[in-house]
């Protein structure tokens, strides 16, 4: 079965939105060997069952901690997965490193700018238009508490593919082949 990954930092809405999606057939279980646990669920996308998977957060793929470790092992057993990176929209920064990372190996990313409620009323103005041409991956603004954006989000994750990592890399100003 296919798979859909949730991934990102702490706090900052996936497993809200896991609920949204997953709907029936959530379990909870730790990773193996781990004390670590995750939930899992179903969601139906294109006409498909797919499996998805609320990812323990993480800042990075260089774990710091037993959670970051299951999340960065969790990623590279699902080769071929979708990745769904939510990032909190009052701190853009923050969550856009993972997200690199992982569109950086080639996964289909998909970015769920969540907490849009709370960027807007920070006043925190966000261009989701312009950093989907920069990225080159969807980002979809959503509303997880509410459902805001969620029919978008599930949209643009059906027809998800992996980014051109060397347009990126040229639309953020890093010169072919200095990125590692
Ligand atoms: N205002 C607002 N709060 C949200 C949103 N999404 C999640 N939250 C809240 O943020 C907190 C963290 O959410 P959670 O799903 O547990 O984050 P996780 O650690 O990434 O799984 C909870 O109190 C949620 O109710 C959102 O889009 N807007
Ligand atoms: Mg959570």
């Amino acid at each position: 079965m296919r798979k859909v990954l949730l991934m990102g930092q702490a706090n900052v809405g996936k497993s809200v939105l896991f609920n949204r999606l997953a709907g029936a057939h959530v379990t909870e279980s730790n990773y193996s060997g781990t004390t670590v646990d995750f939930a899992k669920g179903r969601m139906r996308l294109d006409h498909e069952d797919v499996e998805i998977i609320d990812v323990p957060g993480t800042f990075s793929l260089e774990p710091k901690d037993r959670a970051e470790e299951v999340a960065a092992s969790m990623l590279k057993e699902e080769k071929g997965a979708l990745v769904v990176c939510v990032i909190d929209s009052s701190k853009i920064e923050r969550g856009l490193y993972l997200t690199l990372e992982v569109i950086e190996k080639g996964y289909p990313v998909v970015i769920a700018l969540n907490m849009w409620d709370v960027a807007k009323g920070g006043n925190i103005k966000v261009d989701a238009k312009k950093l989907e041409q920069i990225l080159g991956v969807p980002v979809v603004p959503t509303v997880a508490t509410r459902g805001e954006g969620l029919k978008e989000l599930a949209l643009r994750m059906k027809n998800a593919v992996p980014a051109d990592v060397e347009k990126i890399m040229k639309n953020v100003g890093v010169k072919s082949g200095t990125h590692n």
